[in-house]
Protein backbone atom coordinates (compact mmCIF):
# COMPACT_ATOMS: atom_id res chain seq x y z
CA UNK A 1 0.00 0.00 0.00
CA UNK A 2 1.35 3.45 -0.68
CA UNK A 3 1.49 5.60 2.62
CA UNK A 4 2.36 9.05 1.12
CA UNK A 5 1.73 10.58 -2.13
CA UNK A 6 2.81 13.76 -2.81
CA UNK A 7 0.49 16.30 -5.15
CA UNK A 8 2.46 19.42 -6.63
CA UNK A 9 -0.67 22.53 -6.47
CA UNK A 10 0.16 24.55 -9.57
CA UNK A 11 -1.60 27.76 -8.34
CA UNK A 12 0.55 27.54 -5.56
CA UNK A 13 3.14 26.12 -6.27
CA UNK A 14 3.42 24.71 -3.05
CA UNK A 15 3.43 20.90 -2.51
CA UNK A 16 1.32 19.21 0.56
CA UNK A 17 1.48 16.23 1.75
CA UNK A 18 -1.26 13.55 1.27
CA UNK A 19 -1.09 10.83 4.01
CA UNK A 20 -2.83 7.35 3.98
CA UNK A 21 -4.46 6.73 7.51
CA UNK A 22 -4.69 3.92 9.71
CA UNK A 23 -5.67 0.47 7.98
CA UNK A 24 -9.17 0.91 9.61
CA UNK A 25 -9.37 4.41 9.09
CA UNK A 26 -8.95 3.58 5.50
CA UNK A 27 -11.79 1.05 5.55
CA UNK A 28 -14.05 3.81 6.76
CA UNK A 29 -13.04 6.26 4.88
CA UNK A 30 -13.37 3.75 1.45
CA UNK A 31 -16.86 2.99 3.47
CA UNK A 32 -18.15 5.96 3.75
CA UNK A 33 -16.67 8.10 0.62
CA UNK A 34 -19.28 8.62 -1.52
CA UNK A 35 -21.84 9.71 1.34
CA UNK A 36 -19.71 13.32 1.54
CA UNK A 37 -19.73 15.89 -0.54
CA UNK A 38 -16.44 17.18 -0.80
CA UNK A 39 -14.70 20.56 -2.27
CA UNK A 40 -13.50 18.63 -5.67
CA UNK A 41 -10.74 21.21 -5.96
CA UNK A 42 -9.36 19.85 -2.75
CA UNK A 43 -10.30 16.40 -2.85
CA UNK A 44 -8.03 13.62 -3.64
CA UNK A 45 -9.81 10.66 -4.96
CA UNK A 46 -8.72 7.14 -4.56
CA UNK A 47 -7.01 5.81 -7.37
CA UNK A 48 -9.44 3.04 -8.83
CA UNK A 49 -7.16 -0.17 -7.86
CA UNK A 50 -5.77 1.85 -4.64
CA UNK A 51 -6.64 0.70 -1.11
CA UNK A 52 -4.99 4.24 0.68
CA UNK A 53 -7.18 7.54 0.85
CA UNK A 54 -6.24 10.56 0.63
CA UNK A 55 -8.16 13.03 2.90
CA UNK A 56 -8.77 16.13 1.87
CA UNK A 57 -5.51 18.59 1.82
CA UNK A 58 -6.00 21.59 3.43
CA UNK A 59 -8.38 24.43 1.08
CA UNK A 60 -5.47 27.04 2.86
CA UNK A 61 -2.08 24.87 1.61
CA UNK A 62 0.04 28.15 0.72
CA UNK A 63 2.36 27.26 3.86
CA UNK A 64 6.22 25.80 2.45
CA UNK A 65 6.82 22.26 4.21
CA UNK A 66 8.95 24.73 6.52
CA UNK A 67 6.71 26.71 7.17
CA UNK A 68 5.87 24.75 9.81
CA UNK A 69 4.66 26.23 13.27
CA UNK A 70 2.95 27.83 14.73
CA UNK A 71 0.03 29.45 12.40
CA UNK A 72 -0.36 26.17 10.35
CA UNK A 73 -1.61 24.88 13.25
CA UNK A 74 -5.28 25.82 13.52
CA UNK A 75 -6.08 23.63 16.08
CA UNK A 76 -3.48 24.54 19.09
CA UNK A 77 -5.14 27.96 18.12
CA UNK A 78 -8.53 26.98 18.51
CA UNK A 79 -8.28 25.37 22.24
CA UNK A 80 -6.60 28.42 23.30
CA UNK A 81 -3.03 26.66 23.64
CA UNK A 82 -1.09 29.68 23.23
CA UNK A 83 -3.03 31.34 26.32
CA UNK A 84 -2.90 28.22 28.23
CA UNK A 85 1.42 28.60 27.92
CA UNK A 86 0.88 31.84 30.19
CA UNK A 87 0.01 29.12 32.89
CA UNK A 88 2.46 26.47 32.04
CA UNK A 89 3.79 25.32 28.90
CA UNK A 90 4.35 21.58 30.98
CA UNK A 91 6.54 19.96 32.85
CA UNK A 92 9.78 17.47 31.36
CA UNK A 93 7.73 15.34 34.52
CA UNK A 94 4.57 14.66 32.74
CA UNK A 95 5.57 12.10 29.89
CA UNK A 96 2.94 11.47 27.12
CA UNK A 97 3.19 8.03 26.13
CA UNK A 98 2.34 7.61 22.15
CA UNK A 99 0.43 4.22 21.01
CA UNK A 100 0.71 4.70 17.53
CA UNK A 101 3.18 3.45 14.41
CA UNK A 102 6.42 4.76 15.95
CA UNK A 103 7.96 8.15 15.97
CA UNK A 104 10.59 9.03 13.51
CA UNK A 105 13.54 10.04 14.66
CA UNK A 106 14.58 12.64 11.91
CA UNK A 107 12.52 15.60 13.03
CA UNK A 108 15.03 16.58 15.89
CA UNK A 109 11.96 18.44 17.45
CA UNK A 110 10.45 15.15 18.18
CA UNK A 111 13.40 12.80 18.53
CA UNK A 112 14.89 14.96 21.24
CA UNK A 113 11.51 14.55 23.65
CA UNK A 114 11.38 11.25 23.89
CA UNK A 115 12.59 9.55 26.65
CA UNK A 116 12.12 6.05 25.98
CA UNK A 117 10.54 3.77 23.30
CA UNK A 118 9.58 0.18 22.85
CA UNK A 119 8.48 -1.87 19.85
CA UNK A 120 5.96 -4.23 20.28
CA UNK A 121 5.37 -4.63 16.35
CA UNK A 122 7.54 -7.30 14.31
CA UNK A 123 8.64 -4.35 12.76
CA UNK A 124 12.42 -4.08 12.53
CA UNK A 125 12.14 -0.92 13.87
CA UNK A 126 10.35 1.85 16.75
CA UNK A 127 10.66 4.80 13.99
CA UNK A 128 7.67 5.77 12.10
CA UNK A 129 7.89 4.29 8.62
CA UNK A 130 3.94 4.51 8.16
CA UNK A 131 3.62 8.18 8.89
CA UNK A 132 0.70 8.46 11.64
CA UNK A 133 2.32 8.15 15.07
CA UNK A 134 5.05 11.55 14.47
CA UNK A 135 2.11 13.22 13.31
CA UNK A 136 0.13 12.70 17.22
CA UNK A 137 3.72 13.12 18.32
CA UNK A 138 4.07 16.49 16.80
CA UNK A 139 0.63 17.88 17.68
CA UNK A 140 1.28 16.73 21.18
CA UNK A 141 4.29 18.57 21.34
CA UNK A 142 2.86 21.52 19.69
CA UNK A 143 0.51 21.53 22.80
CA UNK A 144 2.71 20.80 25.44
CA UNK A 145 6.16 21.80 24.03
CA UNK A 146 7.82 21.28 27.50
CA UNK A 147 6.43 17.75 28.49
CA UNK A 148 8.24 14.48 27.08
CA UNK A 149 7.00 11.66 24.38
CA UNK A 150 7.35 7.89 24.52
CA UNK A 151 7.19 5.86 21.87
CA UNK A 152 5.47 2.94 21.77
CA UNK A 153 4.82 1.14 18.73
CA UNK A 154 2.19 -0.83 18.82
CA UNK A 155 1.02 -1.01 14.67
CA UNK A 156 3.09 -1.89 12.50
CA UNK A 157 4.37 0.06 9.49
CA UNK A 158 1.19 -0.77 7.37
CA UNK A 159 -0.78 0.87 9.96
CA UNK A 160 -2.40 -2.43 11.58
CA UNK A 161 -2.78 -3.18 15.39
CA UNK A 162 -3.90 -5.87 17.08
CA UNK A 163 -6.35 -5.05 20.64
CA UNK A 164 -3.70 -7.69 22.66
CA UNK A 165 -1.15 -5.47 21.74
CA UNK A 166 -2.37 -2.38 22.17
CA UNK A 167 -3.64 -3.92 25.96
CA UNK A 168 0.23 -4.79 26.14
CA UNK A 169 1.27 -1.33 25.05
CA UNK A 170 -1.03 0.75 27.44
CA UNK A 171 1.08 -1.21 30.45
CA UNK A 172 4.02 -1.04 29.50
CA UNK A 173 3.78 3.14 29.18
CA UNK A 174 2.61 2.89 32.93
CA UNK A 175 4.78 0.92 34.20
CA UNK A 176 7.51 2.74 32.16
CA UNK A 177 6.31 6.07 34.07
CA UNK A 178 3.58 7.43 31.25
CA UNK A 179 1.25 9.55 32.32
CA UNK A 180 -0.94 10.78 29.33
CA UNK A 181 -1.45 8.03 27.16
CA UNK A 182 -2.72 8.63 23.41
CA UNK A 183 -4.04 6.07 21.81
CA UNK A 184 -5.28 7.22 18.34
CA UNK A 185 -6.34 4.18 17.20
CA UNK A 186 -9.91 2.11 17.06
CA UNK A 187 -10.57 -1.52 16.93
CA UNK A 188 -13.00 -3.88 17.80
CA UNK A 189 -13.49 -4.28 21.81
CA UNK A 190 -11.48 -6.58 23.71
CA UNK A 191 -11.49 -7.69 27.12
CA UNK A 192 -7.40 -7.43 27.71
CA UNK A 193 -7.95 -4.06 26.39
CA UNK A 194 -10.39 -2.75 28.34
CA UNK A 195 -8.45 -4.48 31.72
CA UNK A 196 -5.66 -2.21 30.49
CA UNK A 197 -7.20 0.92 30.23
CA UNK A 198 -8.75 0.40 34.09
CA UNK A 199 -5.23 -0.81 34.94
CA UNK A 200 -3.74 2.54 33.68
CA UNK A 201 -6.28 4.54 35.32
CA UNK A 202 -6.12 2.84 38.77
CA UNK A 203 -2.12 3.81 37.96
CA UNK A 204 -3.31 7.33 38.19
CA UNK A 205 -2.65 7.78 34.30
CA UNK A 206 -5.45 9.15 32.13
CA UNK A 207 -5.97 7.70 28.54
CA UNK A 208 -6.95 9.45 25.42
CA UNK A 209 -8.79 7.71 22.75
CA UNK A 210 -9.66 8.88 18.97
CA UNK A 211 -13.54 7.73 18.63
CA UNK A 212 -13.20 6.69 15.16
CA UNK A 213 -13.53 7.81 11.39
CA UNK A 214 -16.73 5.81 10.54
CA UNK A 215 -19.37 9.12 10.91
CA UNK A 216 -21.78 7.40 12.75
CA UNK A 217 -22.56 6.20 16.56
CA UNK A 218 -21.13 2.67 16.53
CA UNK A 219 -18.90 2.72 19.67
CA UNK A 220 -14.62 2.63 18.63
CA UNK A 221 -12.68 0.52 21.81
CA UNK A 222 -10.63 1.65 23.45
CA UNK A 223 -12.85 4.92 23.51
CA UNK A 224 -15.89 3.60 24.77
CA UNK A 225 -13.91 2.49 28.00
CA UNK A 226 -15.30 4.00 30.77
CA UNK A 227 -12.05 4.87 32.06
CA UNK A 228 -11.07 6.10 28.33
CA UNK A 229 -11.48 9.84 27.42
CA UNK A 230 -13.23 9.39 23.83
CA UNK A 231 -12.69 12.35 21.40
CA UNK A 232 -14.69 13.06 18.05
CA UNK A 233 -13.08 15.96 15.46
CA UNK A 234 -14.55 19.24 14.68
CA UNK A 235 -13.58 21.18 11.93
CA UNK A 236 -12.71 25.25 12.20
CA UNK A 237 -16.11 26.15 12.19
CA UNK A 238 -17.01 24.01 15.29
CA UNK A 239 -19.20 21.34 13.40
CA UNK A 240 -18.55 17.74 13.21
CA UNK A 241 -15.41 16.62 11.31
CA UNK A 242 -15.82 14.59 8.50
CA UNK A 243 -16.15 10.89 9.20
CA UNK A 244 -15.80 11.51 12.87
CA UNK A 245 -18.21 9.46 15.21
CA UNK A 246 -20.33 10.55 17.55
CA UNK A 247 -22.32 9.29 20.12
CA UNK A 248 -23.48 9.37 23.88
CA UNK A 249 -20.39 7.49 24.58
CA UNK A 250 -18.15 10.81 23.21
CA UNK A 251 -16.65 12.71 26.13
CA UNK A 252 -15.36 15.34 24.44
CA UNK A 253 -14.33 16.91 21.05
CA UNK A 254 -11.05 18.59 19.23
CA UNK A 255 -9.70 19.53 16.22
CA UNK A 256 -9.52 16.36 13.83
CA UNK A 257 -9.65 18.61 10.21
CA UNK A 258 -6.65 19.54 7.80
CA UNK A 259 -4.69 19.06 10.81
CA UNK A 260 -0.73 19.70 10.12
CA UNK A 261 1.57 18.60 11.83
CA UNK A 262 4.99 16.48 11.43
CA UNK A 263 5.31 13.79 9.35
CA UNK A 264 8.35 11.22 8.76
CA UNK A 265 11.75 12.52 7.13
CA UNK A 266 11.53 16.14 8.47
CA UNK A 267 8.46 16.89 6.33
CA UNK A 268 5.01 18.18 7.01
CA UNK A 269 1.36 17.62 6.38
CA UNK A 270 -2.18 17.05 6.55
CA UNK A 271 -4.38 14.70 8.41
CA UNK A 272 -8.21 14.73 9.23
CA UNK A 273 -9.51 12.20 11.67
CA UNK A 274 -10.18 11.67 15.50
CA UNK A 275 -6.87 10.63 15.70
CA UNK A 276 -5.58 14.12 15.20
CA UNK A 277 -8.63 15.24 17.42
CA UNK A 278 -7.19 12.62 20.57
CA UNK A 279 -4.10 13.89 20.22
CA UNK A 280 -5.04 18.05 20.72
CA UNK A 281 -6.96 16.25 24.08
CA UNK A 282 -3.61 14.67 25.07
CA UNK A 283 -1.61 17.96 24.92
CA UNK A 284 -4.12 19.49 26.64
CA UNK A 285 -4.17 16.59 29.55
CA UNK A 286 -0.16 16.82 29.63
CA UNK A 287 -0.37 20.74 30.07
CA UNK A 288 -3.15 20.17 33.20
CA UNK A 289 -1.14 17.15 34.56
CA UNK A 290 1.73 19.38 35.04
CA UNK A 291 -0.30 21.64 37.56
CA UNK A 292 -2.79 19.18 38.86
CA UNK A 293 -2.90 18.42 42.64
CA UNK A 294 -4.18 15.72 44.54
CA UNK A 295 -7.49 17.87 45.32
CA UNK A 296 -9.80 14.77 47.12
CA UNK A 297 -6.85 12.73 48.48
CA UNK A 298 -7.08 9.71 46.63
CA UNK A 299 -3.23 9.56 45.73
CA UNK A 300 -3.50 10.47 41.95
CA UNK A 301 -4.36 13.46 39.98
CA UNK A 302 -5.52 11.78 37.00
CA UNK A 303 -9.01 12.19 38.25
CA UNK A 304 -8.88 15.47 38.82
CA UNK A 305 -7.13 16.18 35.18
CA UNK A 306 -10.19 14.64 33.55
CA UNK A 307 -12.46 16.50 35.53
CA UNK A 308 -10.77 19.62 34.65
CA UNK A 309 -10.68 18.72 30.79
CA UNK A 310 -14.25 17.60 30.94
CA UNK A 311 -15.72 20.76 32.82
CA UNK A 312 -13.62 23.47 30.70
CA UNK A 313 -15.47 22.68 27.34
CA UNK A 314 -17.10 25.23 24.94
CA UNK A 315 -20.65 23.79 24.43
CA UNK A 316 -20.74 23.70 20.71
CA UNK A 317 -24.03 22.80 18.85
CA UNK A 318 -22.96 19.22 17.55
CA UNK A 319 -24.90 16.34 18.82
CA UNK A 320 -22.78 13.50 20.51
CA UNK A 321 -19.69 15.35 21.04
CA UNK A 322 -19.71 15.04 24.93
CA UNK A 323 -19.00 18.21 26.95
CA UNK A 324 -17.86 19.99 23.77
CA UNK A 325 -14.91 21.44 22.39
CA UNK A 326 -12.04 21.36 24.32
CA UNK A 327 -9.99 24.54 25.81
CA UNK A 328 -6.51 24.53 27.09
CA UNK A 329 -6.58 27.64 29.07
CA UNK A 330 -10.07 27.23 30.61
CA UNK A 331 -8.75 23.47 31.72
CA UNK A 332 -6.06 24.82 33.50
CA UNK A 333 -7.58 27.76 35.13
CA UNK A 334 -10.24 25.39 36.36
CA UNK A 335 -7.21 22.94 37.64
CA UNK A 336 -5.85 25.69 39.49
CA UNK A 337 -9.51 26.01 40.81
CA UNK A 338 -10.35 22.73 41.09
CA UNK A 339 -12.61 21.41 43.93
CA UNK A 340 -11.95 18.56 45.78
CA UNK A 341 -14.34 15.67 43.58
CA1 LIG B 1 -14.98 6.38 27.20
CA1 LIG C 1 -7.18 12.85 42.95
Amino acid sequence: MKKLKYLAIALTLVEVILVAALALDVLFARESASAYSYSPAYYAAPADNSDSSSYAPSPQATYSLDDSYPADRWGVTKIEAPQAWQITRGDQSCIVAVLDTGINKDNPDLADRVVAEVNLTDSPTSDDLYGHGTHMAGTIAAIAPECRLMNVKVADDAGRCEASVVARGIIWAVDHGAKVINISLSMKASTDLEEAVNYAWSQGAILIAAAGNKGGSEPSYPAYYVNCFAVAGTNENNSLALLSSYGDWVDVAAPGFNIYSELPQNQYGYKTGTSAAGAHVSGVAALVFSVAEDGNGNGAVNDEVRWAIENSCTPIAVDGVGQGLVNAFQALTETVSSPSL
